[in-house]
């Protein structure tokens, strides 16, 4: 962290080592965002789409090298390797400062280097973090404004915060004098550095101008450096939803949801349901801050502004609401283009067009065999063009949260929905979280659960073991008897022959029906060795051609396969290694305990 007086000098310091050729201090206007969009637009970066379509929206495409998150060039400098545990790239913070100061050093030649004052978090709240990112790539300064408060405000509230925290980026493609630029410059895969110093709240990220490794507030201050501020604050940072659930008598629940990628969290958060009378509204898609009052209860914010969803398969009929959101003022990255200059993905509805530009910007026919977007091609666009944005998602003090959701994409063993037995319960349902493994890069480990507890393996800034404990510390700080009830969710679990049991998209929304009555315990629900599932005829199928036995065969206790799963979940808990908090360890000891006693015939308790 830096304080305002710092910022300057600070400032200086960067464009000393960086080099650019001139200095630009965004105040976030509408017409500077204007004017950059012109100079993107002029400079062929960008393209700007049928204005009739697709109002002031544009779109962009990146290198073919350059097209998402890069996991295994992501670091965490803390000064003890100890600290940033077995699932972190770990380097030395003096050996990777002195690495990527030569990197930088010039890195901005022949560019701009535009300084971004930004705030995660709604203005006002006691949670939000101002940072000051420094950036060569206009590209990312157009969707740093969508995805975060942007611009002189936030200049003027640092002065009373008097706090922020540095983040530098260079896409490491300086320009020598007369050199063309390219239209979407960064470095080779082994020069890019997206690193993290969580004992200095510091973000320094190089060679990559994508998403994650660029817009530097959203995973590496949101997540990876909040996890640890969060640590050491009694808070918590979590990759999470929040949505706003209101029943046909207009009672209202908060909820959370944690799911890894590529398991619908922004469908989720913008759900229609198709049960008559009920309406969820979006108060985030990606990341919660969640801290707790002094009654022990928890509250949420949402620290972003914006949606930097997955285009490709997002339709009227997947996710209506986003389809809604992004028909005007949106930036789209790696999508294809029709020949009336709007946006077109594999998945999106309608007819396939004869002919597109690719991402690639290649032509594009039916009898082409490469998908025409890429398969992590991107919308950013602002949270007010939602039109199911609750009115509370910019509340400073966050929404009182009543149920925490996690789940994953398991074929198999997990039930369409479980609830904790408690808090503890709950974290060790976090903890065991994850998706079974399908891709074919990965052959070998294909059918394995690939774990990712609470859908935070690539984003916590500290050791994995410590982060388990923190939710532990965190239910012991609220004495808990007001916490969120913990649920585990699986939409994708599958019969014999393959195919899905539950239908999926808004049809979950019986499922959040359900978590929600048994937030009062106002329905039923059946003791079983994993927790509450829900008892006979409580999830509620108006509607829905669905047969009891198939209902039966989703909610299944396979006691079989849940001992293989205790199995492979000791497994995976040796590799977090002695800083597991041993609470996890006796869960799932009560675990195996308690299946002995159910007899999977009867799915029934014999005796406990
Ligand atoms: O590939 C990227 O850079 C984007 S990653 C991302 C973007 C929005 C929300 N979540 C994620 C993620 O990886 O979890
Ligand atoms: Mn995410």
């Amino acid at each position: 962290m830096k304080t305002f007086q710092e910022l300057k000098p600070w400032v200086e310091e960067m464009a000393v080592l960086c080099q650019p050729d001139h200095i630009h201090w965004c105040d976030g206007s509408d017409e500077e965002n204007e004017g950059f969009l012109k100079i993107l637009v002029k400079e062929k970066k960008a393209i700007q789409l049928n204005e009739e379509k697709r109002p002031g929206s544009y779109a962009f495409f990146s290198d073919p090298s350059d097209v998402a998150r890069v996991e295994n060039r992501t670091f965490i400098a803390s000064k003890k390797q100890s600290d940033a545990g077995p699932t972190n790239n770990w380097r030395d913070p003096d050996e990777l400062k002195e690495t990527m100061t030569k990197l930088f050093h010039g890195s901005m030649k022949g560019r701009t280097m535009y300084v971004m004052p930004f705030m995660m978090g709604p203005k006002g709240s006691p949670l939000s973090k101002i940072g000051i990112q420094l950036t060569d790539s206009l590209y990312v300064v157009v969707n740093m404004r969508i995805m975060t408060r942007f611009g002189e405000d936030i200049l003027k509230l640092l002065e009373t915060k008097n706090e922020f925290i540095p983040c530098l980026h260079s896409v490491g493609y300086p320009l020598e004098k007369g050199q063309v630029d390219l239209e979407w410059p960064s470095t080779a895969i082994e020069n890019k550095y997206i690193a993290h110093f969580p004992e200095e709240r510091l973000i320094w990220s190089y060679g990559s101008g994508y998403g994650g490794n660029a817009l530097l507030g959203k995973k590496c201050l949101a997540l990876r450096i909040a996890t640890a501020i969060a640590k050491d604050e009694m808070w918590m940072a979590e990759h999470m939803l929040i949505l706003k659930l209101t029943n046909p008598e207009g009672r209202v629940k908060f909820m959370l949801g944690a799911f890894p990628s590529a398991c619908g969290k922004t469908n989720l958060s913008m759900l229609i349901p198709t049960i008559p009378g009920w309406k969820v509204e979006t108060v985030g898609d990606d990341i919660a801050w969640i801290w707790m009052k002094d009654n022990g209860r928890l509250y949420a914010i949402n620290p972003e502004a914006g949606f930097f969803g997955v285009a490709k398969g997002t339709s009227y009929q997947s996710n209506y609401n986003a389809m809604k959101a992004i028909e005007k003022n949106t930036i789209f990255t790696n999508v294809a283009i029709t020949d009336d200059l709007d946006v077109w993905w594999e998945g999106i509805d309608g007819e396939t067009p004869e002919h597109l530009m690719d991402w690639k910007k290649q032509d594009w026919t039916k009898a082409s065999t490469t998908p025409a977007a890429h398969p992590n091609s991107r919308f950013t666009v602002s949270t007010s063009q939602c039109p199911v944005l609750a009115d509370e998602w910019d509340s400073p003090e966050g929404v009182e949260i009543s149920a925490i959701i996690v789940g994953g994409r398991r074929p198999s063993t997990i039930p369409l929905v479980h609830e904790s037995l408690g808090w503890k319960h709950g974290v060790f349902m976090g903890s065991m979280m994850g998706s079974e493994i399908t891709a074919a890069s990965i052959s070998d480990q294909i059918g394995k659960v690939r774990r990712d507890p609470f859908a935070m393996l690539p984003f916590i800034g500290y050791h994995i073991g410590d982060y388990l404990n923190h939710w532990l510390d965190m239910g012991r700080k609220s004495n808990y008897p007001y916490l969120p009830k913990i649920f585990y969710v699986n939409w994708f679990r599958k019969d014999n022959e393959g195919k899905f049991l539950w239908p999926g998209f808004g049809e979950n929304s019986r499922v959040l029906k359900w978590i929600f009555e048994r937030c009062d315990e106002s329905i039923q629900a059946e003791l079983t060795p994993i927790g509450y599932i829900p008892a006979k005829d409580t999830i509620d199928l108006r509607g829905l051609s669905i047969s009891s036995s198939q209902m039966d065969e989703i909610l299944k206790i396979d006691v079989e396969a849940w001992i293989k799963e205790a199995h492979s979940i000791r497994e995976y808990y040796h590799t977090i290694g002695y800083k597991l908090p041993k609470q996890l360890v006796v869960e799932l000891e009560k675990l195996e305990q308690r299946l002995k006693y159910f007899d999977a015939n009867e799915q029934q308790n014999v005796d406990f």
